[in-house]
């Protein structure tokens, strides 16, 4: 099905970049050669080189974790809090200024739509350091006890669906807490991390508060097991969470996780349903799914099920994928050629296992990695599809009878991050979110964000708060009952 208007390209123009060839990796204030062998990053859209990136190897992570410990013996723990605040105040300011830009290489790199990086991302950035900048100098009233204590160097890795508002959700509340920083970005976007490292430069940040190291999977391995760190912040696979908790274990580094997830979505037949369509697509094809958090199974009350999905066929036959940097734009390319083999093997599973396909019409173009938006009808509890994290444009449909129902299937899952309830009664969202084990909860939307609120998960989506002053708790020593005072 053609989409209803036809629209004419409206690209961002790329010309407010200002790339290198080749990047360095970013340690003690100085962009400085790495000693594995480079890597490029290309756009997921066209596959064309972006830049050639530094890769990080053993003796690099070495040099960055020291120059992290020498800033903050020497210099950052040295500062009040109040002067902590103004860099972070700063940089924020500098975000802001420098946003389009962020907004243009985040698409050109990650393949995510430039509408989503402009108006959802590095508007969130910038809120991160905000909201942490003002909380620099008032960590005794985090309800941490007298004079919370920072941990030291924090060892941060990330992946690469949000790609710098993950940045800023580690660096903004560590160094708001007092501590330095070792971070390394995913393989596939290391981009706007560079981009930030200009402007920690631009903010005069001291040298070594922030370090960044471009690299592979071993880089991030050899960052989280150096004995110098004494904090891991991890966002990712479970797998590597798994590997990272057992390196860790015994260390005396304080450990947080930030894992998968497969979120149910419930829709209750008393929800204004176009409401409710426009939150299951926003829930699941936000960011082309590759979100943690995303509402990948829709568990929708029997008596509406075709109602529902008739209407979001509708609705995703009129959403438009194509060059991210089209304003235009609702679904962008996949990451990496590797998650789109996983997307299509989990699919091609999901239809073996007797699941009924559906997919958008949509031109694929020639070159890149893309996904077409798609739907699971009828797919069982025990398929896969409904159980492992596809972290794609993928939705599964699943349908129950009861509330009850409803609380048994959503809990039904090794995750535990984030749900979303649809109806129009305010006491059944209640008792049905106080049921679910899920970190977060959204009624009548979804994906929604604010640093403000602490965000993270049960179960295998990991452990640890990130976000509001519980984010803070995982960056400082406290004199009470973690539990109790959070
Ligand atoms: P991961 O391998 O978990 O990558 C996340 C980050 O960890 C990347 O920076 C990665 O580096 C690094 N890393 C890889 N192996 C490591 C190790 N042994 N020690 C320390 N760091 C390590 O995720 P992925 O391969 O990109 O994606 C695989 C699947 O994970 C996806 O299909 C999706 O289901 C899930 N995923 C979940 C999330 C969230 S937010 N929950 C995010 C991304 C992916 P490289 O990128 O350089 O390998």
């Amino acid at each position: 099905m053609t989409s209803f208007l036809e629209y004419a390209p409206a690209p961002e123009s790329t010309a407010i970049l200002n790339l290198k060839d080749s990047y360095g990796l970013f340690i003690d204030g100085e962009f400085v050669a790495g000693h594995g062998t480079p890597f490029a990053t290309i756009s997921p859209a066209t596959e064309k080189h972006i830049a050639t990136i530094a890769n990080a190897n053993a003796a690099d992570v070495d040099t960055a974790v020291a120059a992290a410990r020498r800033a903050y013996d020497k210099t950052w723990s040295k500062l009040s809090g109040a002067d902590r605040g103004k860099y972070l105040f700063r940089i924020a300011r500098l975000v802001q200024e420098r946003a389009r830009e962020l907004a243009v290489a985040e698409s050109l790199d990650n393949g995510k739509p430039i509408k989503e990086s402009r108006d959802v991302d590095i508007p969130l950035v910038a809120a991160w350091f905000f909201y942490y900048a003002g909380w620099a100098d008032k960590l005794d009233y985090a309800g941490l006890g007298a004079a919370p204590r920072a941990l030291g160097v924090a060892a941060q890795v990330i992946p690469w669906n949000f790609p710098l508002l993950m940045l800023a959700w580690k660096i903004a509340p560590a160094l708001a807490a007092g501590n330095t920083v070792v971070l390394k970005p995913a393989e596939t976007t290391p981009l706007s991390a560079l981009l930030f490292a200009e402007i920690l430069q631009q903010a005069e940040l001291p040298a070594g508060v922030v370090n960044i190291l471009t690299g592979a999977g071993d880089t991030g391995q050899a960052l989280v097991q150096h004995p110098d760190v004494n904090k891991v912040a991890f966002t990712g696979s479970t797998a590597v969470g798994r590997a990272i908790a057992k390196s860790v274990a015994g260390t005396g580094k304080k450990l947080t996780l930030e894992l998968g997830g497969k979120a149910a979505n419930i829709v209750f037949d008393d929800a204004p349903i176009d409401q409710a369509v426009e939150g299951i697509v926003n829930g699941i094809f936000f960011n082309q799914g590759h979100v943690c958090c995303a509402g990948s199974r829709l568990l929708v009350q029997e008596n509406v099920h075709h109602e529902v999905v008739d209407r979001l066929k509708q609705r995703l036959s009129t959403l438009r994928m194509g060059d991210p940097l089209d304003k235009n734009t609702d679904i962008g390319a996949i990451n990496s050629r590797e998650q789109l083999d996983r997307i299509r093997e989990l699919s091609d599973i999901g239809e073996a296992e007797g699941a009924e396909r559906w997919t958008a019409e949509c031109a694929i173009p020639e070159n890149g990695f893309w996904f077409a938006p798609t739907i699971f009808d009828n797919v069982s509890t025990s398929s896969r599809i409904a159980r492992e994290e596809i972290f794609g444009p993928v939705l599964s449909v699943l349908t129950f009878r009861t509330p009850a129902e409803a609380i048994s299937k959503a809990n039904n899952t090794p995750y535990g991050l984030s749900a979303g309830i649809w109806s129009d009664k305010g006491s059944k969202i209640l008792a049905v979110a106080d049921e679910l084990k899920a970190g977060v909860i959204w009624a009548n939307t979804f994906n929604r964000f604010d640093p403000a609120s602490p965000f993270g998960g049960f179960k295998e989506s990991g452990y640890g708060r990130e976000g509001g002053r519980h984010g803070l708790a995982a960056y400082l020593t406290s004199t009470v009952l973690q539990g109790a005072a959070l």
